[in-house]
């Protein structure tokens, strides 16, 4: 077949299909962190989207359900959101992605032989699977210097899996500086609870301490809903002071993930975050306030997108990343992906996974190529439909830049 006989459609499709990914944001551990690790069919029954979808049919309350054992809580899981009722959320779907994937008969609803499976995979052997089966290059792990385990882990100057690049996370002392405060000091940082110049000092020197130990790929953190900047708390004076001048100095992005409102039920634990609309004039201050630091945002709200998209043309220290969270459905990605190539074109980062199970990189990853290389293909259409020479060589290129190229030029790394 000639090479003009092919379909624009089906060469972006193939290319999207065939695209190596860096996936910039997960909380998926090396296996240096091994008791941190989760994987496997209980780990993916249990994931919080889940026990959410599960909670709300009434079969259990949010306590019943946390005083289960991890396998009965998948098993409550497994009847409820597959037996009783069709999988047809995107989370529930996305395990029956995975099964499938692993070569397992999804027609058996059989979960004990599902549970015997992925008991005879080795960490190792698990984690290549993994990574070949989702195409996955590397991916960034946001490690947090304030839990215990991350932290005495990464004290012991761990040899990490080198496709599992480090980004330094800063909720709690961005988000709770009243409790960080306390540990810094018990750590031997001498911080006020009011952020002076000294706690900047010191604050300082603990981002500089990390960031040599870690060499992490990007500094991050989540911001609630109601995030504003500048304002009179301890989060702007420790983003301006401490954050920001350190970001800049080691050449790093800055990557603020906005909109959360955490624990709306509390009964429900990680799965009883919401979402709401942000302040974007925030988000326009600090890059016009700082051009010399390079941000990266994902914004959680729905409403949010069109109003990041137009910021991000304004500025080109604003990299807009992933569909996050509540948004990383089929029909959000295809409404935010067509929005941001009509309002950006190639220069943003359409999609992270936010695994938090291994497995999720193949059903997240899987169902957003699918979703994206739709929209993408329907942009190139059109293009063809001019009589512009839509070429492999492009559609390659392009789709490299979508799917990794853009966050490590960003970055200002080589992909590795
Ligand atoms: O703050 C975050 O990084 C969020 O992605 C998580 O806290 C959230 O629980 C999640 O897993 C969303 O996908
Ligand atoms: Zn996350």
């Amino acid at each position: 077949m000639r090479l003009r006989d092919i379909t624009v459609r089906a060469r972006v499709l193939q290319a999207v299909r065939d695209a190596r990914i860096t996936d910039i944001h997960t909380h998926l551990f090396s296996s240096n962190f091994e008791s941190l690790t989760l994987r496997g069919i209980d780990d993916l029954l249990t994931y919080h989207y889940l026990v959410a979808e599960t909670v709300r049919w009434g079969v259990t309350t949010p306590e019943g359900f946390w005083k289960r054992s991890k396998r009965e809580q998948a098993d409550l899981v497994w009847k409820t959101l597959f037996i009783d009722h069709s999988p047809v959320s995107e989370a529930a779907k996305g395990v029956l992605t995975v099964l499938n994937r692993f070569g397992l008969d999804t027609s058996s609803r059989n979960l004990d032989s599902y549970r015997e499976f992925f008991d005879g995979l080795s960490a190792q052997e698990h984690t290549d699977r993994v990574f070949e089966l989702a195409a996955v290059d590397n991916l960034v792990m946001t490690y947090d210097p304030f839990n215990e385990v991350e932290r005495k882990t990464w004290q012991q100057h761990p040899k990490l899996d080198a496709r599992f690049k480090p980004a330094l996370r800063l909720d709690a002392m961005l988000n709770e500086w009243e409790s960080t405060e306390d540990y810094m000091r018990f750590w031997g940082y001498d911080v006020n609870d009011y952020v002076d110049i000294k706690t900047c000092r010191e604050v300082r020197r603990f981002l500089e301490e990390w960031i040599d130990c870690m060499d992490p790929v990007y500094i991050a953190s989540s911001l609630p809903s109601d995030f504003a900047f500048p304002d009179a708390s301890a989060r702007s004076r420790l983003i301006s002071e401490c954050v920001l001048p350190i970001a800049e100095e080691r050449g790093l992005p800055v990557a603020f993930m906005i909109g959360v409102k955490r624990r709306v039920n509390t009964a429900l634990k990680s799965a009883g975050d919401s979402a709401a609309i942000s302040d974007l004039a925030s988000v326009e201050r600090l890059c016009q306030l700082y051009p010399s630091n390079k941000f990266l945002i994902t914004m959680l709200a729905r409403e949010n997108q069109h109003g990041l998209c137009v910021l991000s043309r304004k500025f080109s220290n604003l990299m807009v990343f992933g569909c996050w969270w509540f948004l990383n459905t089929p029909s959000m990605i295809e409404e935010i992906t067509h929005m941001r190539l009509d309002l950006l074109g190639f220069s943003m980062i359409p999609q992270h996974s936010d695994s938090r199970v291994l497995d999720h990189l193949i059903y997240k990853w899987e169902h957003s190529r699918e979703v994206i290389g739709e929209v993408l293909a329907q942009h190139y259409e059109k293009l063809a439909a001019t009589g512009w020479t839509v070429s492999d060589e492009d559609i390659r290129r392009d789709v490299a830049d979508l799917f990794g190229g853009n966050f490590w030029s960003l970055a200002g790394r080589q992909a590795q």
